[in-house]
């Protein structure tokens, strides 16, 4: 380089090395004996659903067998899991949830 000559060289372009995290469904299985309400309470406490879409979410795993209850992230995932379980459980109840990877 000199003072008056135009400046030359290399430009290196970076990027911000982020990724975007995986997604995961968490997935919810009907059964014969888990009482409808205490699904769609399930839904309302560890989703965020309203009543009416708690309740259509139920009614289609109820008819379909399986349904997406919400998409999250891996821990957040895992910890709804492990939330609506222990809640199944402390209420005697066989609900079943998985993970299931987007
Ligand atoms: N099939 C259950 C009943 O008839 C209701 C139910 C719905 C259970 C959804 C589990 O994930 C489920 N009482």
């Amino acid at each position: 380089r000199n003072e008056d000559g135009p400046q030359t060289g290399v430009v290196i372009k970076t990027r911000p090395k982020t990724k975007k995290p995986s997604m995961y469904k968490v997935l919810m299985l009907n059964d014969d004996y888990t009482p409808m309400e205490f699904v769609v309470h399930v839904l309302e406490r560890f989703f965020g659903k309203n009543r009416e879409e708690a309740t259509r979410i139920m009614l289609h795993v109820h008819t379909r067998g399986v349904g997406i209850c919400g998409v999250y992230t891996y821990e957040v995932a895992e910890t709804k899991v492990t939330q609506v379980m222990d809640l199944a459980r402390q209420n005697q109840h066989p609900l079943q949830c998985t993970i299931e990877k987007e």
